[in-house]
Order: C-alpha cells, then sequence, then structure tokens
C-alpha cells in the first residue's frame, strides 16, 4: 500500500515551511556564503555572465541549500545531475521556473515558498549553467592549522567533578546557533552550553563515554569533556568543508586497545575521512573516497562519507560510501599500513546502524528505496531489499518480536510508514532480511527509536505535509504490532523530530524543533508527559540528541 511518491527534497520543504533553518538551508536563508561555507576556487569564464559579487551570492545560496541533495560538483545524488551538461540544455527562463515553482518530483519550489527572491532564482538558473566551482582540497597540514587543543590531557580531571553519573548524560543539538547543551538526564539539570561547529549533525561519545563529540556541517570537531565541572570543549579542528558523521575506535581485544584513541570524521567535502587522536583531535590521517562506482565502475570524483558506524569486535569503522554505493570496513589497528574491505553494496547509502547483535549493519540506500544488509563478521555482502518509498532508518530500531523473533525498523521520507522486517538469519532464517509488518504513521518520518527494556517504539512525522502531524508521535506495541500505531499530538509548536532513550530505557526524549525550543520527556510505560524543559534562552532549535550510555553501546 503506496502513498504517493515524493522525494526526499520534502524534508526541506516541509521544516521550511515551519519557519525553520533545514539542511538545505542554512541559518542566514541563503544571500552571502554562511560562516560553514567552503571558499572556493573561482568558476571558469563560461556560461552566462555574472558578476563576482553575484557568483559568491549564488555560491552561498547552493552551500545552504542545494548541495545536500545535489552535490557539490552538482553530479547528483538524492535530487538530479544539475552540471551544465545538463542545465545549458535548458533556457534560463525553463530553469528559473523550475527553481521558483519546484516540481511535481519534490524539489521544493523556493520562489513561490518566499525563500529566493525573483532576483536570486534568477542568479541561480545562471550559476547552474556554469561550471561548479570546486571548492578547496583540505590536506593535513591545513587541517592542522585549525587544530586547538584548549586543556592538554594532564590538564584534565581523572574523575569526574561534579560527582554525577555521566553514563545517565544527554547531549543536545541547539543546531541554528551552533552550540551543544550537555544535560543530566537523571536531574534534567542543564550542565553546560558549549560552542561547536555550524549547525551540528551529529554527536558520538568516545567509548568510555567520557568524550562527547560533535561534527558540524562546517567539518568543525569539538571535544567535549564530561568529566569536568561544568562539561567543556577540550579540543577542536576543522576537518573538511563540509561533513555529517563521527564516530570512534571501540576496539579492545588482541589487536590492541583502542578505547577513547581515536574519532573518525566522515567529510562531504572534500570526499574523505580524516582520523584524530581521540584525545586531543590532533588530525592524524587521510583516507579519501574517490574512486569507482560499485556497479559500473565509473569514475566518482565526490564520493561522500554518509554513516559510519565503530565495529565492537574488531578494530573497524564501518563506512556508508554514498555515491559509489560502496560499504568500507576500515581497520584503524595500524594506520601506516591500512587495511580495507570494499563491499559492493547500492546507491546512494544515507544513515543505519546495528542489528542487535551488532553483527550486520544495515544501512539506507533511500534513492532506491532499499535497506542493505552487510555481515561484518564475514566482511560480506548479505542483501538487499525493498522497504517503502526512501527508508531513513536513523540508527533503526532493534526488537524481539513474539512472533517473529529478533526484528528492526524503518521508518521513510517518501510516505509515512514503518517497515519492520527479520533480522535474525541464524535463529529465524526464513524471517531474515523480509518485510514482516507494515504500520501506518501520520506521515513522512526521519527517525525511529526504541531500547530493549521497552515495549515501545517510536516514530517521528516530522517531514509530513498534513496540517499539525508533524507535531504527533506514532507509537507501536511490540506485543501488539497488529495493532498499529497510537499517534497523538505532543507540541502545538515547532516540529518533532528524533528521540533518544535514558540509560534505564524508561524514559523517551524528544526534541521540539523550534526558535522557542522545547524537549520533552515522556513515561515510556504510560506514554505521559513527564517533563518538560521550555522558556529557556539557550534552547534554540534542539534537533539531534543522544544518551551517553546507549550511544557507547549503540543501544537502539
Ligand atoms: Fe541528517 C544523521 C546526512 C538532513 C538530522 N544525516 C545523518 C547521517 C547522514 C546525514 C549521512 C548519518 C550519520 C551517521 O550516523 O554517521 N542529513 C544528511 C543529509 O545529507 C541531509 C539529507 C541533507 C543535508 O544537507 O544535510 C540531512 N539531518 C538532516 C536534517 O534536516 C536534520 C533533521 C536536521 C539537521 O541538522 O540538518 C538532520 N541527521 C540528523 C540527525 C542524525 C542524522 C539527528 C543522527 C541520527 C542518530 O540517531 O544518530
Amino acid at each position: 500500500m503506496r502513498k504517493a511518491f515524493q522525494l526526499v527534497s520534502l524534508f526541506a520543504v516541509v521544516i521550511i515551511a515551519a519557519g525553520l533553518t533545514v539542511s538545505c538551508k542554512g541559518k542566514d536563508g541563503g544571500g552571502a556564503a554562511p560562516a560553514g561555507a567552503p571558499a572556493a576556487a573561482p568558476a571558469a569564464d563560461s556560461g552566462p555572465a555574472m558578476s563576482d559579487a553575484d557568483f559568491e551570492k549564488a555560491k552561498g545560496i547552493y552551500f545552504d541549500r542545494c548541495g545536500g541533495c545535489h552535490g557539490t560538483l552538482r553530479k547528483g545524488a538524492t535530487g538530479p545531475d544539475i552540471t551544465p551538461a545538463n542545465t545549458t540544455k535548458k533556457t534560463l527562463e525553463k530553469l528559473e521556473k523550475t527553481i521558483f515553482d519546484g516540481t511535481p518530483a519534490g524539489m521544493p519550489g523556493w520562489g513561490r515558498q518566499g525563500l529566493m527572491t525573483k532576483e536570486e532564482t534568477t542568479l541561480m538558473a545562471k550559476y547552474i549553467q556554469k561550471p561548479a566551482p570546486i571548492p578547496p582540497e583540505m590536506g593535513l597540514a591545513k587541517i592542522k592549522t585549525t587544530h586547538k587543543l584548549m586543556v592538554p590531557v594532564a590538564q584534565r580531571p581523572s574523575s569526574p567533578e561534579h560527582g554525577r553519573d555521566i553514563n545517565e548524560f544527554f547531549g543536545f543539538i541547539l543546531r541554528d546557533v551552533g552550540k551543544g547543551a550537555i544535560i543530566d538526564g537523571k536531574t534534567k539539570e542543564l550542565m553546560s552550553v558549549v560552542d561547536t561547529g555550524f549547525a551540528v549533525h551529529i554527536f558520538r561519545s568516545s567509548s568510555s563515554g567520557r568524550y562527547f563529540y560533535t561534527v558540524g556541517r562546517d567539518g568543525k570537531v569539538n571535544a567535549i569533556d564530561l568529566f569536568a565541572k561544568t562539561p567543556n570543549v577540550v579540543a577542536e579542528v576543522k576537518t573538511c568543508t563540509e561533513a555529517r558523521s563521527i564516530d570512534v575506535s571501540k576496539y579492545n581485544g588482541p589487536k590492541g586497545n583502542f578505547v577513547d584513541k581515536y574519532a573518525v570524521v566522515g567529510c562531504y567535502w572534500p570526499p574523505q575521512m580524516v582520523v584524530l587522536d581521540g584525545q586531543t583531535l590532533e588530525p592524524l590521517k587521510i583516507i579519501s573516497t574517490r574512486s569507482h562506482t560499485y556497479d559500473e565502475n565509473e569514475y566518482h570524483p565526490e564520493p561522500r562519507v554518509a554513516a559510519i558506524i565503530a565495529s565492537h569486535y574488531d578494530s573497524e569503522w564501518v563506512v556508508a560510501v554514498k555515491e559509489t554505493g560502496m560499504v568500507w570496513l576500515v581497520d584503524y589497528a595500524d594506520l601506516n599500513n591500512l587495511k580495507m574491505t570494499q563491499i559492493a553494496a547500492e546507491r546512494f547509502l544515507h544513515d543505519g546502524g546495528w542489528d542487535a547483535t551488532k553483527r550486520y549493519f544495515l544501512v539506507a540506500a533511500n534513492m532506491k528505496d532499499q535497506m542493505v544488509v552487510v555481515d561484518t563478521k564475514e566482511k560480506k555482502f548479505v542483501t538487499k531489499f525493498e522497504t517503502g518509498t526512501k527508508p531513513h532508518p536513523g540508527r533503526g530500531a532493534n526488537w524481539v518480536d513474539p512472533k517473529y523473533g529478533p526484528v528492526n525498523a524503518t521508518v521513510h521520507l517518501g510516505e509515512g510508514k514503518i517497515a519492520v522486517y527479520g533480522a535474525d538469519p541464524k535463529g529465524n532464517p526464513q524471517h531474515a532480511w523480509k518485510v514482516l509488518y507494515e504500520a501506518e504513521t501520520e506521515g513522512p518520518g526521519l527517525f525511529i527509536k526504541t531500547h530493549p527494556k521497552s515495549n515501545h517504539v517510536w516514530a517521528d512525522n516530522t517531514i509530513a505535509k498534513t496540517e499539525g502531524a508533524n507535531k504527533k508521535v506514532c507509537v507501536l506495541k511490540k506485543d501488539k504490532m497488529e495493532e498499529g500505531t497510537n499517534c497523538f499530538q505532543v507540541t502545538d509548536v515547532g516540529l518533532v523530530v528524533h528521540f533518544e532513550y535514558n540509560k534505564a530505557g524508561d524514559e523517551v526524549w524528544i526534541s521540539v524543533w523550534d526558535k522557542k525550543g522545547k524537549i520533552l520527556v515522556y513515561d515510556d510505560k504510560t506514554l505521559k508527559l513527564k517533563h518538560t524543559i521550555e522558556n529557556q534562552d539557550w534552547l534554540v532549535t534542539p534537533t539531534g540528541k543522544w544518551n551517553v550510555y546507549n550511544t557507547v553501546h549503540d543501544i537502539y
């Protein structure tokens, strides 16, 4: 039962309609290049005439609103290829109209929605008929110039100075103000607000849980020391001009102890991974992802790093390389003699996480409507299967179904549906990697979450178009799947996005993404609101959030 096909750029449309900053749109709403926008080599002097000032303005708008979907080099990923080879086949008037009005396939009508002026859509039409300016490379020497060690390791506390349990701590993104908040989940008290990169995309915990690492859309990484009385940034480095992912080294075994040893950043531009010292963020090594597509073996100059997850059983990072459709298992045991397994998977890879055993990496190839399964023990591709229109699991959700055994699930960008599929090839091979249940939500969503101690699975409807749907959550009962979802409103402002459980697995923390943001804490058993954090000056556009214990142990 499919609902109407919608492209991922709805992601942008609906959120923008709510007056919020979204990935394809920066906090300044276009215009001059934002602080995070990559400086670029001047464009070849071909295509329609543009003044230098107009060109710079268009470049900023492209970084803000277009690059996430069409790619820095405009070769296409979630959105189509808009290099001059294609755009010059169309008249400027036609291009301008498309940018102004959007397309039925899902591209936002930037002008129609009042998000670009008529002049700006004219500018963008010209801009995309000119060759894409190529942003600069970031080699190790350049990255090193951005490295700051605020608190040397020897000057950091050896145990928590606040006497609290850091496993209870949450890290919250405060997206539009380039900050992060640390909250004690037990007492619900704010511990600190720290400066981070521009529009931080994710937090990850170091493998001991002591540090939170954040990665900004601008590639800036911050390490936050949770032992400090007031958790503070102890190191910073800018690894690339555009990034979305970061993870850590989690392995401790015969090959060595890598706990808190490394962090690794996944860049969009330059297309590369950057390995950092886990204590100081000193940049150590760059691994380029430029290579050939998994199927046609054609060279791709911009294979962006999407999700990265760290193996618990081997010294490996599992890396989804978006444009080439490869999953790389990168062994960090010997960085000078780097070993890697390159697994052909599917294009275009996006987000994903572990199954409950942490053996299988389940990652969305959302433009193919598929989930891909990689066996990190055998280091092999297992299968890919269709779930619905553009699966978007975040890191996914794992639980044990009373009828089918261990399952995993995703929500979808293109339709309001939770797809639940078997995830136990050993115990229940007949159900493995097959969709077993589908449950309707209130509309397209971004994230799904559960906890082993909970009987509930929570899904958001963040990009639903129906009035009010994006203010609701939808909850499934694990032992009564056939009943479908229970969807209810949790806010009258903003958008509901992303869930995280507390350490005990009895509270669900929800962000209300709004300029005057809120944090809602629900009792997971009763589904009743237990606590609200609101009307705080610092609480601006909260989006993703992570509990230390659950993040260290990959509990989701
Ligand atoms: Fe995300 C995860 C990329 C838009 C909030 N997002 C990810 C990951 C990738 C990614 C590759 C996986 C990281 C990992 O696990 O290592 N996101 C992108 C995009 O390319 C996209 C579509 C457009 C863009 O230009 O950024 C995009 N993402 C968004 C948003 O609009 C969201 C809602 C708010 C924002 O800040 O832009 C958003 N993305 C998130 C969050 C996660 C995420 C909260 C982490 C989920 C988790 O549970 O770990």
